[in-house]
This record gives structure tokens, C-alpha cells and sequence, in this order.
């Protein structure tokens, strides 16, 4: 392998222009790898630390410490090295900061140097990033859960419920699933603006329409999804993302503050009345009583999915299986802050019956890393925002892509083992 001869970071701006990292990466031979890092609105307190400058610059959002963390710091430590493996780089960038949540260098700094390795191999053996990831082993294109309609920290609308998801699990091939998805996309909106709505859309370029409730929200959906004329292929999903709702052991829920069994009841009546498949984050990060109820209730009905819960975390998620909470992990890059931990954690889930779904963030960019980290891991499942704006479709793109290039298998099959289907 040839030696490291350069890396440098630069500020720039993400999907809702805040900064964020792009990392290059140069191998001795010429080679270049490079990454953008993302950035999310609702975080799990577990999660890596994000370095933000935190001065008069871009109301303290800046990156410049993070940056100059790679150009300096990192930099030096690694140019000129010949490092063999990404595991060998991932072990020396998390030696180098020396803390439990990279504080001292920066997650999004670690990663973007992570990442843009990870490109810079692929690219040296010239093979597809998804390959050099999993190698033979990667052959599942996943099932993507859509952000149709935005709701919590994500939008600027009275719906609690943060993400509400079309999956498109019926379809044939990946293609198949994008078509279907967008076509209900569009029916969506027809259906919106009939009624009066707004089509604008939010953070993850699902629409934000005033609706006021979760009820409301799912009877639209519902309505786009049978004017597309696919209620047979796509299913539901949502991202509660019950931390933003959780204050003094009560959950704000459509107008009323509910407690754990309560809100059960409400997920209950829920997955009665609309094929609802997935839910993620249901209860806040350190309700492990709320998580317990739920899976205890509904792990053999539907995916219960920890998201900030485990914050792709293997302590975190050691947790889960000890307490047996969730029956899925999201699973997030820049939540740890390299790729090796984040391999650790999507195997630790998987060789404990956990499902797994990789995941963008909230504030996203150009880079479509996670849509082959998807493929290269199998996990089968991706999370990726809704069917419009350059930084959710270039994911799907690259997916449509793979599959039409390499071939693969599409991961509905991935599901059957839920009795709600
Ligand atoms: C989530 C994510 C992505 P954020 O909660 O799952 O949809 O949002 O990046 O804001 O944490
Ligand atoms: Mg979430």
C-alpha cells in the first residue's frame, strides 16, 4: 500500500448551510479519496462530539478548529505512513484524540479523515466503494425508508412526530421501489395542494405541510399511497424521535402530555389502523422503562428501532441487548466518528438478532457514502430522506446505480419475518 503524502480539510457548508467538513485525502502513488461529513438537528446525548468553533463566525457554528485539527494535528501523525488497513488507520485517528467521545480532535474531523481513506482504498484497487467495504459479501440493495412528510426539529409545523416514512417493501428491484416511492411522492403533493396545504418542503425534502396531528398526517399518506394505486407494495414507517418530546417523565403527543403506558396506547392504536412497519425512537434515550414496554408489546409485530437510543454505540448498544430493548439499530457515521466502529456495531447488532438501517443525517451534502455502506454491509434498510433535493436523491442515485452496474439482490426479501406484513 502506498504511504499517506497528504490530507487536507476544508470548511464548507451542508444541506442547510452550516458548516461542515471535506476531507482529501492523497496516497503516495497519486490516489485520492475524499468526504464530506454530515450533521444532525436531533441528537442522541450519547453521540461523538461534533467540534464546532463556537465564536462570532456563522453564530458559532464554524469548523475551523475541526479543520485545522486535520491539517495539524492529524496530518502530521499520519503523513508518511504506510497504514495497511482501515482498521490500522481508524485505531491511530481514535489514539490520537484519546478521549471517549473525540472531543479533543472532533468526531466530524475523525471521520472525514475515516472516509475519505476508506475512498482513497477503493479507488488505489480500483473497485466500487461498496466492494471494498464488503467485498463478495455485499450484494443486498437496501430497502429505503422515505421521509415523506417532516415534522419535530425538522420542520417548522405543529406535527410532534418528526418522520413520517414510505417503504417501499413490495417492490421487485431497487429501481422499482424509487419508482413506485415517487410516484406516490407525487400524489402526495396533488393531494396537498388540493386540500390547501403547503408543498414546501422540509429539512429532508419531505414536505411540511400545517397539518396538526399524527392522524392527519397518516390519513394523507394513506390517500397518496392508494392514488398511486400501491397499497399492496409500500408500507409505513416513523421516526418519533421522543427525545425532543420528553419533559418531566411526560411525552407531548397531538395536544396532550402522555405517560409511558399511555403512549404505548397510542402506538398501539396506530399500528391497528395503518400498516405502520418500523418505529423508530419511541420512547426518549434514557426511558429503558418506555423501550422495555414497547419491545416486550410489539417486537413481534413491528421494528422497534434505537436510534438515538444507541447512537451506533457499541456500549450503547450492549446495553440494549442486555436490557432487551429495541429489535433495530440506526446506525449513523458520524454518531461514533469512524467507519471501523461503525462496522463493529452494525456486527455486534447483527450477530445478536438486531436489525440494522444505515442512516444520512438532518444536515446532509453531496457525499453518498452511506449508500454504499448500505450495500456493502447488507444490512438491507436505508434511511435517506425523502424523494427531492440533490443531498437525499444523490443517495438514491448511486443506488440505482450499483444495481443497475453490479446486479444484487433487492432487500424486501430482508423483512419477512414481521406478522404485520
Ligand atoms: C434522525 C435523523 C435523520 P437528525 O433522527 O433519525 O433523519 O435526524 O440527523 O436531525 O438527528
Ligand atoms: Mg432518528
Amino acid at each position: 500500500m502506498p504511504k499517506i503524502k497528504n490530507i487536507k480539510a476544508y470548511e464548507v457548508l451542508d444541506s442547510r448551510g452550516n458548516p461542515t467538513i471535506y476531507t482529501m485525502l492523497e496516497l503516495e502513488d497519486g490516489t485520492i479519496g475524499s468526504a464530506f461529513v454530515p450533521s444532525g438537528a436531533s441528537k442522541g446525548k450519547y453521540e461523538a462530539l461534533e467540534l464546532r468553533d463556537n465564536d462570532k463566525r456563522y453564530f458559532g457554528k464554524g469548523v475551523r478548529k475541526a479543520v485545522e485539527n486535520v491539517n495539524n494535528i492529524i496530518a502530521k501523525a499520519l503523513v508518511g505512513l504506510n497504514i495497511e488497513s482501515q482498521r490500522e488507520i481508524d485505531m491511530k485517528l481514535i489514539e490520537i484524540d484519546g478521549t471517549e467521545n473525540k472531543s479533543k480532535i472532533g468526531a466530524n474531523a475523525i471521520l472525514s479523515v475515516s472516509l475519505s481513506f476508506a475512498r482513497a482504498i477503493s479507488n488505489y484497487y480500483k473497485i466500487p466503494l461498496f466492494k471494498y467495504i464488503g467485498g463478495i459479501r455485499s450484494y443486498i440493495l437496501p430497502v429505503p425508508l422515505m421521509n415523506v412528510i417532516n415534522g419535530g426539529v425538522h420542520a417548522d409545523n405543529k406535527l410532534d412526530i418528526q418522520e413520517f416514512m414510505i417503504v417501499p417493501i413490495g417492490a421487485k428491484t431497487f429501481r422499482e421501489a424509487i419508482e413506485i416511492s415517487a410516484e406516490t411522492f407525487y400524489s402526495l403533493k396533488s393531494i396537498l395542494k388540493e386540500k390547501g396545504y403547503s408543498v414546501n418542503v422540509g429539512d429532508e425534502g419531505g414536505f411540511a405541510p400545517n397539518l396538526s396531528n399524527t392522524k392527519e398526517a397518516l390519513d394523507i399518506l394513506m390517500e397518496a399511497i392508494n392514488r398511486a394505486g400501491y397499497v399492496n407494495k409500500i408500507k409505513l414507517a416513523l421516526d418519533v424521535a421522543a427525545n425532543e418530546l420528553y419533559e418531566n417523565g411526560k411525552y407531548r403527543m397531538d395536544g396532550k402530555n402522555l405517560g409511558i403506558d399511555e403512549l404505548l396506547k397510542f402506538y398501539e392504536n396506530l399500528i391497528e389502523n395503518y400498516p405502520i412497519i418500523s418505529i423508530e425512537d419511541p420512547f426518549s434515550e434514557d426511558d429503558i422503562e418506555g423501550w422495555k414496554l414497547i419491545t416486550k408489546e410489539l417486537s413481534s409485530k413491528i421494528q422497534i428501532v434505537g436510534d438515538d437510543l444507541f447512537t451506533t454505540n457499541v456500549k450503547r448498544i450492549e446495553m440494549g441487548i442486555k436490557e432487551n430493548i429495541a429489535n433495530a439499530v440506526l446506525i449513523k457515521l458520524n454518531q461514533i466518528g469512524t467507519l471501523t466502529e461503525t462496522i463493529f456495531a452494525v456486527e455486534l447488532a447483527i450477530r445478536n438478532n438486531y436489525k440494522t438501517i444505515i442512516s444520512h443525517r438532518s444536515g446532509e451534502t453531496e457525499d453518498n457514502f452511506i449508500s454504499d455502506l448500505a450495500v456493502g454491509l447488507n444490512t438491507g434498510q436505508i434511511k435517506t430522506g425523502s424523494l427531492s433535493r440533490s443531498d437525499r436523491t444523490s443517495k438514491y442515485n448511486r443506488l440505482l446505480i450499483i444495481e443497475e452496474e453490479y446486479g444484487g439482490v433487492y432487500g424486501g426479501l430482508y423483512w419477512n419475518n414481521f406478522s404485520t406484513l
